[in-house]
């Protein structure tokens, strides 16, 4: 044991709280205790830092990180977890009460953010020279409150009581300049430690402030109001992240934010060129390498042209040159409103050069496309620049020399639909990269049980490295481990059913079987259908008493954007669902729903531990990847879903059996929707009607919202949009059937066992290692540089 933090943690405690140690509130200890980790690694991140910055990079651009928790990662990481809870117990107080006063860092919306922050602890791990580039906002995702079963949001000032695992680089600073103001960057640092390693890895995150502190004349006149606004205007810039994972509010708030992070990244990419390798800018892209986070980040293209033409004397062939080696580009979604497009009347208010770049860009594609023989109608279609509106998918797929999806079904997809113009012109540009999750976080440190067991298992931590290792033991233990692998399982129900007592007020039986569904509440992730099946089984229930059904939980957690009435009506429904079942004198003994409010990294790490069913349910072709199905496949939970994302090469990793595999798949929907009638689903497949009627008929109460009847409509009704997009009713026979047996399947605890065993060691391909290492050997062409 290193012992640096027995000796350090105190000295930070009492600087930060100004007293003894032992006086301390449990904040102050979190705090100095963050402080103490982040000293022990200070020597190591700057020595990463130095070592990287003359050598070739990637940069990783994404307007999300959705980070979770920082102090239990870097202590478990670092191999200080133990010497932490005896620093800490010294205090008189449990290490377990000091992480929980940690927020989280929720700077992202869901999985694309989530993934970001895999990708950054896999980056540390392997020891390869990558930085992360994103947006310090004051205000992370907006926290969930139920108010009769209606989600409301709250702010989430999440830093402002001070947060140690960021440091303030006030000399760092860069100037954004847009045409009405000018604004500081100030970059604020996040170390992300790696596993085993000395290594210490960067993320940058960027916070607006003005330009002067205080406009004297203002305040002095008096504009003194006019002086506080404009100086807010300019830290609206990094204020809220928008709390929607599809479409954006705030157009040219939105726009603003983006050219800010992307312009003052490009500026520090840019110097430490010069300062590493001189200024002729035309080898730039030899040592730099930059992710494309879904469109959010594409003004970097022109910014790129920008600084290297207007402050580094390139030519538009030479810079474009350069900035075609330099981008990659990682589409995210299918959803056609994800594809950003901005009016050009906000670029031009904003950044008049931009402008100008951005339709020079679309003359040359306009006029490169002619020449390759693309009919007119194709060459508007994908030129960047379409009437009013810039496309910045078509910027980012014009620009960059590689195009990824985030699973085999994806990348299929855009292929064939989203992107097809493009990669019929350049094939060669895509290729796949399914999504992975870090074992650390999503194993080690939120299952220590399951880890021991591995540990025990394979004779050593190896697996925490590299989780391949695991597959050699899927055949080759006895049943004793399966029996350990059951109390583990219980044992962490039992931890979860004490968290869920004590933060929502309601008991469950850690015998039942916890069924999970934990993900943005979207029409086409289908929490609809999970609804529909409780409220089916509650009925079954009610007819036939004597109906034999296992115990469950119904387990959920979600946040719908706050402008999407519809996926807040499924909310409402679902609290709806959870007050009639769980308040059922009879039929509660056997059904609970739980609805988890305030979803976000920390309660999944709670949650996933504890499931058996992981719920995986969009509709075939809409869901990208997903990624907590990963997470849940190895903690040992059996999935339910369709085969859709990373559900496929889920499926093809565990085989038939040990998953549970139910619904109408891509290739046959559109044939299927040809003669797909909703209302025949509702009159002929078995509980549906009663189900549906339920909505209106005064079973459930939606507060006279009126939003029930909208659900049920947009089920039932042609006329009101087209009915039933999602094909829930056209998959409920199927996921009906396929939901009870396995239901009934859980009774066999040893062949469950088994099943879970599977899953768990065959869970190595969807470590976020392997998807970073392949990233890294065929897009970024980088290499591990150890410090030591
Ligand atoms: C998403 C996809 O919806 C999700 O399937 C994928 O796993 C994730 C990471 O690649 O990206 N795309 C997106 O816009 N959000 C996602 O979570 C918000």
């Amino acid at each position: 044991m290193t012992q640096k933090l027995v000796t350090s943690a105190p000295a930070q405690v009492r600087a930060v709280s100004g007293r003894p140690a032992t006086a301390a509130t449990l904040m102050e200890v979190w705090q100095g205790l963050s402080s103490a980790v982040v000293d022990t690694i200070a020597d190591d991140w700057y020595a990463t830092e130095q070592k990287y910055s003359a050598g070739r990079q990637e940069h990783y651009f994404s307007a999300e990180f959705l980070m979770g928790r920082a102090l239990l990662n870097n202590l478990s990481n670092l191999g200080m977890v133990d010497e932490a809870r005896e620093t800490v117990g010294s205090f008189g107080v449990s290490l377990s009460d000091v992480l929980e006063q940690e927020p989280d860092a929720a700077l992202g919306n869901g999985g694309l953010g989530r993934l970001a922050a895999c990708f950054l602890d896999s980056c540390a791990t392997l020891d390869l020279p990558v930085n992360g580039f994103g947006i310090l906002y004051r205000y992370g995702l907006f926290k969930q409150v139920f108010e009769d079963g209606f989600q409301t949001e709250h702010p989430d000032p999440w830093m402002e009581e001070g947060y140690p695992f960021v440091i303030r680089h006030e000399e760092a600073q860069r100037l954004v300049r847009y045409r009405d103001m000018t604004v500081r960057a100030i970059p604020y640092d996040m170390p992300i430690t790696g596993y085993g390693t000395k290594n210490v890895g960067n993320l940058r995150l960027w916070k607006a402030e003005p330009l002067e502190e205080f406009d004297y004349d203002a305040f002095n006149s008096q504009r003194f109001t006019e002086a506080i606004v404009e100086r807010e205007r300019t830290s609206d810039i990094s204020r809220v992240l928008y709390p929607n994972d599809t479409t954006y509010e705030g157009k040219v708030l939105r726009v603003r934010q983006q050219y800010f992070f992307c312009s003052a990244s490009l500026q520090q990419i840019v110097e430490n060129y010069v300062k590493h390798h001189g200024e002729d800018l035309s080898g730039f892209a030899d040592y730099n390498a930059i992710q494309l986070n879904d469109t959010h980040p594409v003004l970097a293209i022109p910014e790129l042209m920008r600084l290297l033409m207007d402050e580094h004397h390139l030519g538009w062939e030479a810079a474009w040159d350069v900035v075609t080696k330099t981008f990659a580009y990682t589409n995210h979604t299918v959803l056609a409103e994800a594809l950003e497009t901005w009016e050009i009347s906000i670029f031009d208010r904003l950044f008049p050069r931009i402008t100008e770049i951005v339709r020079e860009i679309d003359r040359r594609f306009r006029v490169e496309m002619a020449g390759r023989g693309l009919d007119q109608g194709t060459i508007d279609y994908m030129a960047p620049v379409s009437g009013d509106k810039v496309r910045m998918a078509w910027i980012a797929c014009y620009a960059s020399y590689s195009i990824n999806g985030v699973a085999a079904l994806h990348t299929e997809i855009i292929k064939r639909e989203t992107l097809g113009e493009w990669h019929a012109i350049w094939p060669e540009r895509f290729n796949n990269k399914t999504n992975g999750v870090t074992p650390r976080r999503w194993l080690r440190q939120c299952n220590p049980r399951l880890s021991a067991l591995l540990d025990e298992v394979t004779g050593s931590d190896t697996w925490v490295k590299d989780l391949t290792v695991l597959a050699e033991h899927t055949d080759s233990v006895d049943d004793s481990v399966y029996d350990r692998l059951a109390e583990i399982k219980h044992a962490n129900k039992a931890d979860f059913a004490a968290w869920i007592a004590q933060r929502e007020g309601i008991e469950i039986d850690p015998d039942a079987i916890f069924d999970v569904q934990i993900k943005r509440l979207h029409e086409y992730k289908r929490q609809l259908l999970n609804a529909i099946y409780i409220l089916d089984l509650y009925f079954r229930m009610k007819q036939d008493p004597s109906l034999e059904v296992p115990k469950r939980v119904f387990i959920f957690g979600a946040k719908a954007a706050p402008g999407y009435i519809r996926a807040k009506g499924v909310i409402k429904l679902i609290n709806a669902i959870a007050e009639l079942v769980n308040n059922d004198p009879v039929v509660s003994k056997t059904l609970k729903v739980v609805f988890v409010h305030n979803y976000n990294v920390s309660p999944a790490e709670h949650i996933i531990p504890a499931a058996d069913v992981s719920e995986q349910i969009s509709m075939a072709g809409k869901e990208a990847s997903g990624t907590s199905n990963m997470k849940f496949m190895m903690n040992g939970a059996l999935t339910l879903g369709t085969l859709d994302g990373a559900n496929v090469e889920i499926l093809e990793a565990v085989g038939d059996d040990n998953a549970y595999i139910f619904g109408a798949t891509e290739d046959e929907l559109p044939g299927l929707r040809e003669s797909y009638d909703p209302v025949w689903h509702y009159e002929n497949v078995p509980g549906l009607k009663r189900v549906l009627d339920a909505f209106t008929d005064g079973t459930l109460d939606d507060n006279g919202s009126g939003w029930f009847a909208d659900l049920r409509r947009s089920l039932l009704e042609p006329s009101y949009e087209p009915a039933d997009v999602y094909y829930v009713l056209g998959d409920f026979a199927s996921y009906r059937e396929t939901k009870d047996a396995m239901a009934a399947g859980y009774a066999d605890t040893r062949a469950w066992q088994r099943k879970a065993w599977v899953n768990i060691t065959r869970s190595g391909r969807f470590s976020s290692d392997r998807t970073i290492s392949d990233y890294a050997r065929e897009v970024w062409k980088i290499d591990p540089e150890p410090i030591a």
